[in-house]
């Protein structure tokens, strides 16, 4: 069994946090020094649903019975107004209360060519195994750059599927010259099986990916109608529209595009999300399950230490109009529902 320290400031009531693991949370106390076990077992009793670590860039993966929710790990002491993130986290559930966190499934440094910051992610399944796309700081081509992990469960183990990065930061030059913008990766496998990596930051970019999933498969293209896009774009299809959701501004709200073709022309289709509580970014997953959509994303409401480097994945329903549009979301403080 795997042992991870936790660091938690809190003075939220006892009753606010239901642990059922082999750690008990003294919730009254001041600062909160202890050991967690994993796989540890947790109640959600709203949102935040994880409380006992932060968790940030929540991606969604729907396997067989149960959700899973990749998260990155907000690792940075309290007051320290920068992101540590040298790993990314685990979560399941079969009825979106009663949660698994599992041992850590990947770390920045499982990558040997990259420098480190556990960022943005997401994870898909393809004939049995599952790819884990996942940003990090490049160690030898100056910028951010995007990497390919590949497991037999959803919970890992993860081993880097290329041994080099997929997306690196010298591939989008011809269109920005920041170095952060290979950021952010989300993934889609379309219904003819033709998959497809989307990202960025600033400018979104999309490209095909080969059936191994590890290589792509043409040339990078910058994604239009998106703007004022600022990153975290997440892709997903419902009925016959595909929705591009995706940060604006900053502090960042969410905004989404809808087409009826994957290659646009995407239609604006408003604000989803406004600010999220106490923190700069706003960065979501949109998925089915149990016949019920949900909004995934994180806020930085732990109290007295949360915010913008210290954040929590929070997760409220989402609702489609008859016509393919979203509806606003609302985000609550209660969450959602245990699924029967
Ligand atoms: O967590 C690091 C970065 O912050 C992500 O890559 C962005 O989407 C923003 O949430």
């Amino acid at each position: 069994m795997k042992v991870k320290k936790i660091f938690f400031w809190t003075t939220m009531a006892a009753s606010s946090l239901l642990i059922t693991g082999t750690a008990c949370l003294n919730q009254t106390s001041a600062q909160l020094l202890s050991n967690v076990s994993l796989p540890y077992q947790f109640k959600a009793t709203g949102n935040p649903i994880i409380r006992h670590t932060y968790s940030a860039d929540p991606a969604a993966l729907v396997y067989q019975d149960k959700l899973y929710i990749y998260a990155g790990h907000d690792e940075a002491p309290a007051r320290q107004e920068a992101y540590i993130m040298n790993e990314w986290l685990v979560f399941s559930s079969a009825d979106l209360t009663n949660w698994t966190e599992h041992p850590v499934p990947l770390k920045a440094k499982d990558f040997s060519w990259a420098k480190g910051d556990a960022w943005a992610s997401q994870v898909i399944e393809r004939d049995g195994k599952f790819y884990w796309y996942v940003a990090v700081e490049h160690g030898s081509i100056p910028g951010k750059a995007i990497g390919v992990a590949v497991a037999d469960t959803p919970i890992g183990p993860f081993k880097d599927a290329r041994g080099s990065a997929l997306i690196t930061n010298d591939m989008t030059t011809q269109y920005t010259q920041i170095g952060w913008d290979d950021i952010d990766p989300s993934v889609i496998i379309d219904t003819d099986g033709q998959a497809y990596l989307f990202w960025g930051n600033s400018k979104c970019y999309y490209v095909k990916l080969k059936k191994n999933m590890i290589e792509i498969d043409g040339p990078i293209t910058p994604v239009k109608g998106l703007s004022p896009f600022t990153e975290a774009p997440w892709i997903h299809k419902h009925k016959d529209w595909y929705y591009l959701s995706y940060a604006v501004g900053f502090p960042e709200k969410t905004a989404y595009s809808m087409s009826k073709s994957i290659h646009g022309p995407w239609n604006y289709g408003g604000i989803l999300n406004e600010l999220a509580g106490n923190s700069n970014t706003n960065h979501q997953a949109i998925v089915s399950f149990k016949g019920k959509d949900y909004f995934i994303y994180h806020n930085g409401a732990i109290n007295p230490d949360g915010g913008s480097f210290r954040r929590s994945v929070c997760i409220d329903r989402l609702f489609y109009e008859k016509d393919g549009h979203i509806k606003r979301i609302q985000m609550t403080s209660e969450g959602v529902q245990q699924t029967p």
